[in-house]
C-alpha cells in the first residue's frame, strides 16, 4: 500500500451556504469560512472538501452550475475564494473543490447556446433527442424523481436531464466536453487547489442509443449509465492528461455501486480515482432512500465489512456517516435525547477506526441532530419537494405520512446552519437565515462543547489527533469480530505485531461483551473510550452505546 497524505488526512466538508454569514444577508459565504479557518485548524482537520461556490442558479444549491471558472455572487469574489485557500495553506490545510460535471446548469452560456438551434456547435454538448410521437425519447426517471426528459420548443426537442430540469447532462463522448472539463480541472489546479470531489462521476457515460430501462420502478433506465460503457475511459484520460500532473487527490461519488465495480475507479494500477464515496451502508434503513425500515446492525456490519475485505491492499476506502445529502446519524443510528453524547460518540468510534480517509461534515462534531421539521414551508431542498409532490399526487400518500418520511431522510436535515453559539440564529448570522435554525442549538453548538471536556466535540478533536499519531488506525488490516451479534460491533485493526480493538454498542440495554480466545496479547491501552473504564476488557458489561478503543501488544 502505498503511504501518502490524503490516505492519512481528516477531510472536514463545508456545506458554504449553511457554515456562516459574514455579512449578514442569511446565506454563509467565503468570508465567513475564512473566520472559521481557525476553527478547523484547531479541530485538527488536514483537508477540507468545499461544496460548489461556483457561479449558479441555485436550483440545487450550487451543484448547477453556470460559470465553473467563477464564484457564485452570494459566497463572495474569485478574490475571497483566493483569500480562503491562503489562509488554508498556511495552517497546513489542503483544499478540495467539488467537481460538479455530469450536468451544467441550462444557465450555463454551453446550454443557452445549445438550445438555439440544431446546427449549432454547442448542441451536442448535451444530449437532445426528438420524442417518439407523443411520447418522450425514452422511459428514463430523473434522480429527483418525473421523466429525465424535458421539451423545449425552440428546436422541438426533448433534452436529457437525470436530475432537475435545470441540470441538463453533458455529452461525455463529445471529446469536446471532456476537453472543457480538463480544462476547468486545470484553472483550480493552478490556482493551488488539492484535489476535487467529483460529483456522480460513475453515471458521467450512457450508452449509445440511449435505450429504454428495463425495469419499471426505482431509477428507470440506471442499468445504461451506471458504470458505464466508457467511464473508465474517460477517467483514465483525465487523469493521465490532468490530474497526474499535479499533487493532488480525487474522491468520486459513486452512485448504487458494488465493491468488485468500486475496485475498478480506486486501483492504483488504473490511474482513475483516489477513492470513492459508496452508500452501500447509507441504505441500511431505507429502499430507494424514502422507503424507510428499521435499522439493523448486522446489516451495517455485513455491509462495511464487505467493503473494508474487499477494498484493503487494493484500492483506498472512505469513512463517512454524514455528508449535505444524507440527515443526521446521531438522528438515524444513534438516540437524539437521553444518549445524544454517548451515541454520537459510539457512532465516530465506530467508523473512523476503519481503514480508509475520514470525512465529517460540518456540524457533525458537535452532534448536530435531524432538524425536526414539522411544516412543508420549512424545507427548501428541491428533492424534497419533488418528492412530496410525488408521494401526495401520484401515490396518494397522507400529509402526515410524507412529513414523517421527510423528517427522517430530507436533505434538508444536514442544511441548517451551524450552530456556533448561544446567540440568535445561533451565531450563524444576525438575520434570519434562508433555512431555519435547529432550535436546539441552545444546548448544541461549538462554544458549549468547547467548554465541555466530555463533548462530542473534544471526542472528535481526539479521535482526530490518535489517527495522527497510531500509523496502526491509518493502514491497519481489518477484521471482524461477533459478526452475528446483534448488538455490538467489535472489530480489529492490525499492523506489524499491534492490535487495534474497537468495541462499539448499538444499544441502551446491557450486553455481555467477552474477547475472542483468538485475539492474544501481552499488554493493553484504552486508547479511547465514552464512559469512564474500571474493568478488563476481556469481559464486561456494555453501559447504553459504549464505546471503546483499545491498543495491543502482541
Ligand atoms: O441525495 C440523494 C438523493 O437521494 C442522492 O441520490 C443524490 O442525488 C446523489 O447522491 C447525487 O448527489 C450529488 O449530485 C446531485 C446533488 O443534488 C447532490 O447534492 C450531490 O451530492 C446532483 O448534482
Ligand atoms: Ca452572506
Amino acid at each position: 500500500m502505498k503511504r501518502t497524505w490524503y490516505k492519512e488526512g481528516f477531510v472536514y466538508q463545508i456545506y458554504p451556504r449553511s457554515f456562516k454569514d459574514s455579512n449578514n444577508d442569511g446565506i454563509g459565504d467565503i468570508r465567513g469560512i475564512i473566520e472559521k479557518v481557525d476553527y478547523l485548524n484547531d479541530l485538527g482537520i488536514d483537508i477540507v472538501w468545499l461544496s460548489p461556490v461556483y457561479k449558479s442558479p441555485n436550483d440545487d444549491n450550487g451543484y448547477d452550475i453556470s460559470d465553473y471558472k467563477d464564484i457564485m455572487e452570494d459566497f463572495g469574489t474569485l478574490a475571497d475564494w483566493k483569500a480562503m485557500i491562503s489562509a488554508f495553506h498556511a495552517r497546513g490545510i489542503k483544499l478540495v473543490m467539488d467537481l460538479v460535471v455530469n450536468h451544467t446548469s441550462d444557465e450555463h452560456p454551453w446550454f443557452i447556446e445549445s438550445k438555439k438551434n440544431k446546427a449549432n456547435p454547442y448542441r451536442d454538448y448535451y444530449f437532445w433527442r426528438k420524442g417518439r410521437g407523443k411520447k418522450k425519447p425514452n422511459n428514463w426517471t430523473s434522480f429527483f424523481t418525473g421523466s429525465a426528459w424535458e421539451y423545449d420548443k425552440i428546436t422541438a426537442e426533448y433534452y436529457l436531464h437525470l436530475f432537475s430540469k435545470k441540470q441538463p447532462d453533458l455529452n461525455w463522448d463529445n471529446p469536446k466536453v471532456r476537453e472543457e472539463v480538463k480544462g476547468i480541472i486545470k484553472f483550480w489546479l493552478d490556482l493551488g487547489v488539492d484535489g476535487f470531489r467529483c460529483d456522480v462521476i460513475n453515471i458521467i457515460s450512457k450508452k449509445r442509443g440511449l435505450p429504454n430501462g428495463k425495469f419499471k420502478i426505482g431509477l428507470i433506465g440506471s442499468e445504461h449509465y451506471m458504470n458505464g460503457p466508457h467511464v473508465h475511459e474517460y477517467l483514465h484520460e483525465l487523469n493521465v492528461d490532468v490530474l497526474s500532473k499535479y499533487d493532488c487527490f480525487t474522491v468520486g461519488e459513486a452512485v448504487f455501486i458494488a465493491p468488485e465495480a468500486a475496485l475498478k475507479y480506486v486501483e492504483e494500477k488504473n490511474q482513475e480515482l483516489s477513492m470513492i464515496f459508496h452508500f452501500d451502508h447509507m441504505f441500511v434503513d431505507n429502499i430507494f432512500k424514502w422507503i424507510l425500515r428499521p435499522f439493523k446492525l448486522k446489516k451495517l456490519k455485513r455491509v462495511l465489512s464487505r467493503w473494508q475485505d474487499k477494498i484493503n491492499g487494493k484500492g483506498w476506502n472512505t469513512l463517512y456517516l454524514e455528508n449535505h445529502d444524507q440527515p443526521r446519524i446521531v438522528s438515524r443510528w444513534g438516540n437524539d435525547k437521553e444518549y445524544h453524547t454517548e451515541s454520537a460518540k459510539m457512532l465516530a468510534t465506530m467508523i473512523y477506526f476503519q481503514q480508509g480517509t475520514p470525512f465529517i461534515y460540518q456540524g457533525q462534531e458537535i452532534g448536530m441532530t435531524n432538524a425536526h421539521f414539522t411544516e412543508l414551508s420549512q424545507y427548501r431542498d428541491v428533492e424534497t419537494l419533488n418528492i412530496y409532490q410525488l408521494g401526495r399526487k401520484k401515490l396518494h400518500l397522507t400529509h402526515k405520512n410524507m412529513m414523517k418520511r421527510l423528517a427522517y431522510m430530507s436533505r434538508d436535515n444536514a442544511r441548517t446552519p451551524m450552530q456556533w453559539n448561544n446567540d440568535l440564529h445561533a451565531g450563524f448570522s444576525t438575520r434570519e437565515p434562508w433555512i431555519e435554525v435547529n432550535p436546539n442549538y441552545n444546548d448544541i453548538n461549538v462554544e458549549v462543547a468547547k467548554k465541555d471536556d466530555n463533548s462530542i466535540y473534544h471526542y472528535y478533536k481526539k479521535i482526530i489527533s490518535l489517527r495522527k499519531k497510531y500509523d496502526i488506525i491509518v493502514y491497519g488490516d481489518y477484521l471482524e469480530l461477533l459478526p452475528n451479534d446483534k448488538n455490538l460491533y467489535v472489530y480489529l485493526r492490525s499492523l506489524d505485531d499491534q492490535i487495534l480493538l474497537v468495541i462499539t454498542s448499538f444499544t441502551e440495554k446491557q450486553v455481555r461483551f467477552s474477547l475472542p480466545k483468538t485475539v492474544n496479547y501481552r499488554d493493553a491501552l484504552l486508547l479511547l473510550s465514552n464512559y469512564e473504564v474500571n474493568d478488563n476488557l476481556t469481559q464486561f458489561v456494555t453501559r447504553p452505546y459504549e464505546a471503546r478503543v483499545y491498543l495491543l501488544n502482541k
